[in-house]
């Protein structure tokens, strides 16, 4: 009976585990799928060994347990050939099954593709940020991570200070993203849609915050985003609220953050800024939850190259007026 319980609670919980925009086990890409098989090849043959050893176990426990009346110790067997000869054969065979896809597999997913075959993606992991180069097509963004459907992304992963790893799982495995190195790898979402990335390796206190969008879309929409992403750089503030909220923002925070490629780049850039999935990768894009990033930064996301700016309420009306308008057009 309590059994039965733990094995319904436990798939309860696990039954949690599946969402398509953040598992593994749900692949949304070539890549994925390919990983996703390897794992149930090898988690398979791993059962299929420990089964047929837990039969034979069972078997030659009832079969030679020891019985009334029988006295002294069994016959001694050793040196059978057959015997050793076949449990030296089957795990060779077993993992010669094993071996020969995931090899050829790693060596696929190792491929590097030229910009003629993959959208080049340079990827750079901040303390607690990631920040996004398009080199082709002139276009720095961070945060949301915009690629076309059914194309492969190469990307060339380094870190801008200490060892962070760059994971989608719905979209395949991770990879580090070291200071000083410049790993790489490719990745495809086959269908539109939002994928949730995380940071999978420990960089400092806000590492569990580390979080990004990957949002697919189909080429036409990749193409017009890339068109409207370059225009948005022009774009003036709509309000008067906003254009003070410009010139707070040209004084005050443009040596870290960039629009379009103006300004510096300590801090993410915040062209579309207005029009991304979360603010800081966590909070929910709204008015009210930018003024809280911008009273504290170090009260959402501990940790944080951000200071505070101890801004002044009506300043921060102003920033956020102005921050929340910066999008390009959907
Ligand atoms: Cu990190």
């Amino acid at each position: 009976m309590r059994l039965l319980l733990f094995v319904v609670a436990t798939t309860l919980v696990l039954s949690g585990c599946g969402d398509p925009t953040l598992s593994a086990l749900l692949p949304q890409g070539p890549v994925a799928e390919s990983q996703y098989w390897l794992m149930k090849l090898s988690v398979s043959i791993m059962l299929g060994v420990f089964f047929v050893v837990l039969v034979i176990f069972t078997y030659v426990l009832i079969r030679y347990r020891k019985r009334p009346g029988q006295d002294g110790i069994p016959k001694q067997v050793e040196g059978n050939h057959k015997l050793e000869i076949l449990w030296t054969v089957i795990p060779f065979l077993l993992l010669i099954v094993m071996a020969v896809p995931t090899v050829s597999i790693n060596f696929a997913l190792a491929k590097q593709y030229p910009k003629e075959e993959a959208l080049q993606v340079k990827v750079i992991g901040h303390q607690f940020w990631w920040e996004f180069q398009y080199p082709d097509l002139g276009i720095t963004t961070a945060q949301d991570l915009y690629i076309p459907t059914g194309k492969k992304i190469q990307f060339d992963l380094t870190s801008a200070d200490v060892i962070h790893s760059f994971w989608i799982p719905s979209l395949g495995g991770k990879m580090d993203t070291n200071p000083g190195l410049n790993n790489s790898f490719w990745l495809q979402a086959d269908k539109a849609g939002v994928y949730k990335g995380k940071c999978a390796e420990l960089c400092g206190a806000s590492h569990a915050l580390m979080e990004f969008k990957v949002v697919a879309v189909t080429p036409d929409e990749f193409g017009k985003w890339t068109n409207d992403y370059k225009a948005a750089t022009a774009a003036a503030p709509a309000t008067d609220l906003a254009k003070q909220g410009q010139e707070i923002f040209q004084k005050s925070c443009i040596g870290c953050h960039a629009v379009g490629s103006q300004g510096g780049n300590l801090g993410p850039n915040l062209t579309d800024v207005g029009a991304r999935e979360r603010i800081a990768g966590i909070l929910e894009n709204k008015p009210d939850q930018m003024a809280k990033w911008l009273r504290d930064p170090q009260a959402v996301k501990p940790g944080n190259k951000m200071p505070n700016l101890n801004l002044e309420p009506g300043q921060v009306d102003a920033l956020v007026e102005y921050l929340e308008g910066l999008k390009v057009k959907q």
